[in-house]
């Protein structure tokens, strides 16, 4: 069926924040108005960054669109054009389009090398690449950071994915990628698309190196991003899928979890165990082990019981400690389970298409999930939360965490009771005809939903889905949404919804808090609403080197700057000494927790003693750094500059930095650069040609770009290179709780750049208000050669003040300037 199409084109400067953008606006020209169409070119005048937008629909608009709920749209300026950065230009038989960067004519996307398909369940769309392409992105995967580009295929299908596989589909879908090129420049594309998708990286037979999208639907709805600092494609790209969530305070503290703990008294052994070995521990977690029968929003009566949960989050909270609470999506489909009985009642589930809920197995048995669409769910998942979480009656968690909501479903296509399942309440489904049958049609008239008489179950093109199916243990995707889309529209944004709808139910409960969600399964934007680890991978040494590029990828490439991995690694035994590495790993990584499957032995820090040691001794140095860090948090939440990067950020023509993915940059100033091999006491790293200080001994070096070596490094340390250039606040002191950190008072370093100068930037408020302008401070540090200014805004009351400030790197070495300075005006010296 040919389908008619429109192409619509709009550009759009680039909002600077804080300041006005000096770009005047657009000129159009070559206006045509077609019957199914509108072209134009248009350019901007002035000089500002843009990015282009390009959405090829269907001129009915028939074909799904990604919802505004969940994804709202940036103000389009559907403006008119000059001298844009990125220029659309089009070819229009065959109809192929590319976009070139203006200001250096390289073309940054081209589609003429095949023609555009766009039927309603296959869509393939082909850009070509330069030769030796630098791509980065469309996570979620474990694979290297910068992509392989021969015979490689990125598949975008949320999934529940045990050992995080390598060259398959994970948890999340960013259909955005970053090409880096040799000059240096990077720009960014992205595919506003939640339909599954695989994204070939290959090489034509005549050698020609492309890109190629293979959807089963949506629409080809592309986000150009002009950079051309790498930096910036990360603003523009936030600018259109969103900030990031601020993080409150405590979070970057150190987070103990495990699937398994027997019951409360054990919990409160972890406690008192932390605790005798001196090392902090801020917050605990609750796994699905709290729960009776794996229910949502109950409790174990004997394992876990009220009075006695209540009472370690009382003796947690008395000493400045935290507890969170998992919980999942599927709830168990009983009368007598009173969430389930009210969720009913409101209509918060998913629908069969013969009307009755959609069932599915999980944990607690035969389940239904929530319709996060539904008008009345986010009410249930709201008042649910805030019954069960009340602070004076429940648990009074100070966060949640969200899993299993790809949707995981542990029914492949047909659920069949097992004859090995003690659940004798499963019901026997024979196939997923007789439950799902498609019998409704949806009206032709309402946008979006899909073209009439698709294969729901088997698109004409299959992705490489590492379950087979698309339904494969999941949520079968002809179920409708409570507004007609489905799930084979929707599946990869289920898992973000639940997370959004969790983030409102804590504002609901707590509406001055800053609110903290965690989620396994994300989508594009889902940094707006929670923080993500990596799911579950292994206690590998493999894993352990993974970490750090899943963790470049979402904070540097997909807008999500509170992520980790689980220390130490979730399946199978962790070893002493990859544990202690993993400990320093985790705490100069942005979400640090430690934690492990049921069927892993325990592996808290204070198991083995040099594993004790290495994260007392890490997590002294963290919480030095905290502040640091917690700017950072504050800064990626204010114009989307990465927490985390890769070197080739900061050193974009550097072609040796393209491939490295086991170094990062953390916020500004610091270079980390970890031991990775297995059972190794050396480590390999590069040093970029500029001016970086040795962290642990302040001592100055010029470096070229070069390979470094670094041989026994204890595992008391971790090596770390402040780059120069930078301010780094630091507290003079780490402590037992976050609490107390923020007590201490601050030493600058400051660490001048090869032209002599440094700046740095310290962020303060009261770490967990919802909002807090007017009561915070944006300090800005600048250093000249000779003179030190603090400026900015100092609305944060604190009597904590700066000490000391060591300027590196002079004739004789440190000098030290005592302080004292107070933290509540400008301030400043003159050597
Ligand atoms: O099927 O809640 O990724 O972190 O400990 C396993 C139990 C379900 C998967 C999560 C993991 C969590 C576990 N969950």
């Amino acid at each position: 069926m040919a389908v008619l199409l429109t192409l619509l084109l709009f550009f759009f400067s680039t909002v600077v924040f804080g300041q006005t953008s000096d770009c005047p606006g657009y000129e159009a020209t070559n206006v045509l108005d077609g019957d199914s169409y509108l072209i134009a070119d248009l350019s901007l005048i002035g000089k500002c960054n843009t990015r282009l937008h390009v959405l090829i629909s269907d001129a009915d608009n028939h074909v799904f669109q990604v919802q505004e709920q969940v994804l709202p749209r940036p103000k389009s300026h559907n403006s008119t054009s000059g001298n844009t950065e990125l220029k659309f230009n089009l070819t229009r038989n065959p109809f192929s389009f590319s976009v070139t960067r203006a200001s250096t004519g390289d073309v940054l996307f081209d589609t003429s090398g095949a023609a555009l398909i766009f039927e309603s369940q296959y869509l393939r769309l082909r850009t070509s690449l330069p030769q030796n392409p630098n791509i980065y992105g469309l996570g979620e995967h474990s694979d290297d950071f910068r992509l392989p580009t021969n015979g490689y295929t990125r598949t975008l299908w949320n999934a529940e994915s045990p050992m995080i596989p390598t060259h398959f589909n994970l948890y999340g879908a960013h259909p955005v990628y970053f090409d880096h090129r040799t000059s240096g420049f990077t720009h960014g594309v992205f595919l506003l698309s939640s339909s599954g998708m695989d994204i070939r990286l290959d090489q034509t037979d005549a050698g020609q190196n492309y890109l190629e999208y293979n959807t089963i639907g949506g629409v080809f709805d592309f986000y150009f991003l002009a950079g051309p600092e790498p930096v910036a494609v990360s603003k523009q790209y936030a600018e259109v899928v969103g900030l990031p969530a601020f993080v409150p305070y405590w979070t970057l503290g150190f987070h103990q979890c495990k699937y398994g703990w027997p019951d409360i008294d054990h919990v409160n052994q972890v406690i008192a165990n932390y605790s005798a070995v001196d090392v902090p521990l801020e917050t605990m977690w609750g796994d699905i082990d709290y729960m009776q029968d794996h229910r949502d929003f109950s409790l174990d009566p004997s394992r876990y019981p009220l009075d006695k949960v209540r009472a370690m989050v009382s003796s947690l909270h008395n000493n400045q400690q935290h507890y969170m609470h998992i919980l999942d999506p599927g709830i168990r489909n009983l009368d007598s389970y009173a969430t389930y009985k009210r969720g009913a009642e409101k209509g918060a589930f998913l629908r069969a298409d013969d009307g009755s809920f959609y069932r599915g197995r999980q944990w607690p048995g035969e389940v239904v999930w929530p319709d996060w669409f539904a008008p009345g769910t986010q009410d249930w998942w709201t008042s649910e939360i805030r019954n069960f979480y009340d602070s004076s009656s429940g648990v009074d968690v100070d966060g949640l965490w969200v899993d299993m909501n790809e949707a995981s479903n542990m029914c492949d296509t047909n659920c069949v009771k097992s004859s090995s399942s003690s659940d004798s309440y499963i019901q026997t489904w024979t196939s997923r005809e007789d439950i799902v049958a498609p019998k409704k049609r949806h009206d032709s008239a309402d946008p979006f939903l899909g073209l009439p008489n698709r294969d729901l179950f088997n698109p004409v093109y299959r992705i490489a889905n590492h379950h087979g199916d698309i339904s494969a243990f999941t949520l079968f995707t002809n179920v409708s949404n409570a507004d007609s889309t489905k799930q084979y529209d929707t599946h990869n944004m289920y898992g973000t919804m639940m997370a959004a709808a969790t983030r409102n139910a804590l504002l609901s409960r707590n509406p001055n808090k800053r609110p903290f969600v965690l989620t396994r399964s994300t989508f594009s934007g889902a940094g707006r609403v929670a923080a993500h680890w990596f799911g579950d991978n292994a206690s590998t040494w493999d894993h352990y080197r993974t970490a750090i590029r899943q963790m470049l990828s979402f904070t540097a490439l997909h807008g999500m700057p509170f992520v980790g991995s689980d220390v130490c690694g979730f399946n199978g035994i962790a070893q002493e000494k990859m544990c202690a590495r993993w400990a320093w790993l985790g705490a100069f990584q942005p979400f640090y927790r430690n934690h492990a499957d049921i069927s892993a032995p325990d592996q808290e820090f204070y198991r083995w003693q040099s594993v004790a040691d290495a994260a007392r001794r890490a997590i002294d140095v963290r919480y030095r750094l905290l502040d640091y860090m917690y700017t950072s948090q504050w800064r990626a939440s204010v114009d989307g500059t990465p927490v985390a990067s890769p070197l080739w950020f900061k050193y974009p023509r550097d072609q040796n930095t393209f491939g490295i993915q086991t170094q990062w940059f953390l916020g500004d100033a610091l270079l980390v650069s970890p031991v990775v091999d297995d059972d190794s006491d050396s480590v390999n790293f590069y040093m970029p040609d500029d001016v970086f200080y040795d962290f642990w001994t302040l001592e100055k070096n010029k470096y070229s770009g070069m390979m470094h070596r670094a041989d026994n490094v204890p595992l008391d340390t971790i090596p770390l290179h402040i780059r120069g250039g930078t301010i780094l606040p630091m507290r003079v002191k780490s402590a037992k709780t976050t609490a107390e950190v923020r007590n201490q008072n601050f030493t600058l370093i400051v660490a001048p750049g090869r032209d002599g100068t440094a700046k740095g930037e310290l962020f303060l408020d009261d770490g967990i208000s919802l909002d807090s302008e007017g009561r915070c401070s944006e300090i800005m540090f600048t250093w000249d050669g000779k003179a030190l200014e603090a400026n900015g805004t100092f609305g944060f009351d604190t009597s904590v003040v700066v000490e000391s400030v060591l300027v590196l790197g002079g004739d004789n070495g440190t000098r030290e300037e005592k302080g004292p300075w107070g933290l509540m005006g400008a301030f400043g010296f003159h050597l």
